[in-house]
């Protein structure tokens, strides 16, 4: 289904690399180094104070690990759903910003985006792509989450207000 603008992203051919290259690039780089410690593991710390690979958030009441946060300044956004997991996983935005959510499964389950203050929730088998328009808060925070692995995986993940940032006109 096209957008309202008649600008419906190539689901393959087009990565986001603007929306996604930078958390994408931070978690392969830190999940490569944590590959690189495990490799010489011998037993005990192998690097004192390594930072840990992905940052976690309390969302929902539960710990979520962030695969990629990202600032949103324009009209469209992508949010990817991993095996188990949306990527980025925090999207900040200024207060009130409408946002047409392009989200795309690049996973091997079906997955779902549900955001039931703002009645969506969809389904969306691995490979395809799915719309919502979201409305960012006036403040603080709104989640989303896949109905299917919500509780077992922390599927989740967080529309953030943040007055720093530019609405979308
Ligand atoms: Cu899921």
């Amino acid at each position: 289904m096209p957008t309202a603008d008649g600008s419906l992203p190539g689901w393959r051919r087009t990565p986001a690399a603007a929306d996604r290259g930078v958390p994408v690039r931070r978690v392969a780089a830190a999940l490569a180094l944590a590959t690189l410690i495990g490799a010489c593991g011998s037993g005990g710390p192998v690097v004192e104070g390594t930072p840990t690979p992905l940052g976690h958030e309390r969302i929902l009441g539960v710990d979520v690990a962030v695969h990629g946060t990202t600032t949103v300044t324009r009209r469209t956004t992508t949010i990817e759903a991993m095996d188990y997991y949306f990527t980025p996983t925090i999207l900040r935005a200024g207060p009130g910003a409408k946002i047409l959510v392009i989200f795309r499964n690049g996973g091997f389950t079906t997955h779902n985006f549900s955001i039931p203050s703002l009645g969506i929730s969809r389904d969306v088998h691995p490979g395809d792509l799915r719309e919502a328009n979201v409305v960012f808060p006036s403040s603080g925070v709104i989640a989303f989450f896949c109905r299917f692995h919500r509780a077992t995986s922390a599927m989740i993940g967080a529309f953030e207000a943040d007055a720093a940032i530019p609405t979308p006109k």
